[in-house]
């Protein structure tokens, strides 16, 4: 007999069916036992009369079923099995579960739940934000595609920093010494120069960030984009926001039953504002009497900057454009009005950064300038610089960090929660 899924019972007849799982929950009625079956689409209830099978299930084994499919109203989904045939094919080795698969509340903290990755993700509700951000993986790629980028894959070893000479991972790499990519920006750069045009890469990224946040993880994955023969910036914005869009309506479609779980709206998405850091700096002074650090705002700032975003112009998400060229990589393009700010953004999204972007540099010379204005050798810059000497075209791209954004998304507190298995300053297991 086939194995059905459980999402595919609603389609099928009242007839023998074979179902493969784990145990989910016991509830006994008198006579009756209900067993509740979960596979990866779903659980359903099964009934079960023969003592000698009820007596040896135990939560969480792994079972093959075979049962009459019957619809009862009173069934949830309208649906219940009645049990012929079960036997157990995946054994539990437990005295007590690390905590609770079929309970509302977990009933363990978060670190626990970490601990047990492979068990915490078996509650239907941890696994909705994984869907939720398998979706926007999609959604990024055909979007892009369908724009005619083409998806690269760029080294994670590397020789030198991108992001500046902090956070960054060494690894021995024979006899030299090599670094974990902070980002893919030097190679989706080049790339955009060797031809492409325009790409993307969905990869990870290593900080070696010296503090545990509830924002930072120390490995992430990066949707990286990067775009040839732009005018300004304003094109780059313009294609987050068109992908924003894309990306909810995909979500919407793909994603009803995750999204009800967590009783999210998503939001609509209008034109974004954009608004120059500098404006906001002075918005949160005069309005909230918060002053912020020389060309940026903190977190703080971002979380007040927002909520006005959203009483102004009800929009969950802004860009803040026109960032100092001393706050930015040496790579960033400046500004033609005032040299001293650069043709760069981020992208604020209910309170947290989740993109960074802007237009690059692409003349040569003003590079290998700009390189030695950050007080850096050409030198160690060879192999990215060399790549400008033959007709490097304006260009620019942006980075959105996927567990920030699906945090957001499912209005979740801490970023390990949108992480299959994070890596912070204490943790590098499971
Ligand atoms: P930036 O360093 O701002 O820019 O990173 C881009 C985006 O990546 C995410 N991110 C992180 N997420 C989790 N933990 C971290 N430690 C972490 N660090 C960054 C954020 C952030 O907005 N090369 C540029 C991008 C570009 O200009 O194209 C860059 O890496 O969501």
């Amino acid at each position: 007999m086939k194995r059905v899924f459980v999402d595919e019972l609603i389609e099928v007849e009242e007839q023998l069916v074979l179902l493969k799982g784990w145990i989910h929950k016991i509830k006994s009625f008198g006579k009756f036992t209900f067993v509740f079956l979960r596979d990866k689409t779903g659980v359903v209830q099964l009934v079960v009369d023969d003592e000698d099978m009820i007596s040896n299930l135990k939560l969480e084994m792994s079972v093959e079923v075979e049962g009459m499919l019957v619809k009862n109203e009173k069934a949830p989904n309208s649906i219940e099995i009645h049990v012929r045939k079960m036997k157990m094919i995946g054994k539990t080795y437990y005295d007590l579960l690390p905590f609770s698969i079929n309970q509302k509340k977990v009933n363990a903290s978060l670190e626990t739940e970490l601990d047990y990755r492979y068990m915490s993700l078996r509650r239907p509700d941890r696994r909705a934000v994984f869907k939720v951000q398998e979706e926007i993986v999609e959604s990024f790629r055909r979007y892009l595609k369908e724009k005619g980028f083409s998806e690269i894959h760029t080294p994670k070893i590397i020789a030198s920093g991108t992001e500046g000479g902090s956070e960054m991972f060494t690894v021995n790499y024979f006899e030299k010494r090599a670094f974990l990519a902070q980002s893919p920006q030097f190679y989706k750069q080049m790339m955009v120069g060797a031809g492409f045009e325009s790409v993307f890469e969905i990869g990870h990224a290593y900080r070696a960030e010296l503090h545990n946040t509830w924002r930072h993880l120390n490995e992430y994955v990066s949707l990286d984009v990067e775009l040839g023969f732009i005018e300004d910036e304003n094109e780059l914005m313009d294609l987050e926001e068109g992908f924003l869009k894309f990306l909810f309506d995909h979500l919407k479609e793909t994603c009803q039953k995750e999204l009800k779980g967590y009783d999210i709206e998503l939001p609509k998405i209008e034109k974004i504002p954009r608004i120059p850091l500098s404006d906001a700096q002075k918005i949160l002074l005069e309005d909230y009497n918060k002053k912020s650090p020389t060309g940026n705002i903190d977190a703080e700032g971002e979380v007040l900057f927002s909520k006005y975003i959203k009483e102004k112009y009800n929009s969950d998400f802004v860009f803040l454009t026109k960032y100092p060229v001393a706050k930015r990589p040496m790579y960033a393009m400046p500004d033609d009005e005032n040299r001293e700010m650069t043709k760069s953004f981020d992208l604020i999204y209910k309170g947290l950064e989740i993109t960074t972007g802007g237009q690059r540099i692409h003349d040569y010379e003003l590079l290998k300038e700009n390189i030695i204005r950050f007080g850096l050798k050409p030198e160690d810059f060879g192999f990215y610089l060399d790549s400008f000497k033959y007709g490097m075209p304006p260009h620019g791209g942006f980075a959105i960090g996927l567990e920030r954004l699906t945090m957001k998304i499912m209005n979740l507190e801490n970023i390990r929660e949108s992480t299959l298995l994070p890596r912070d300053m204490n943790r590098i297991m499971p």
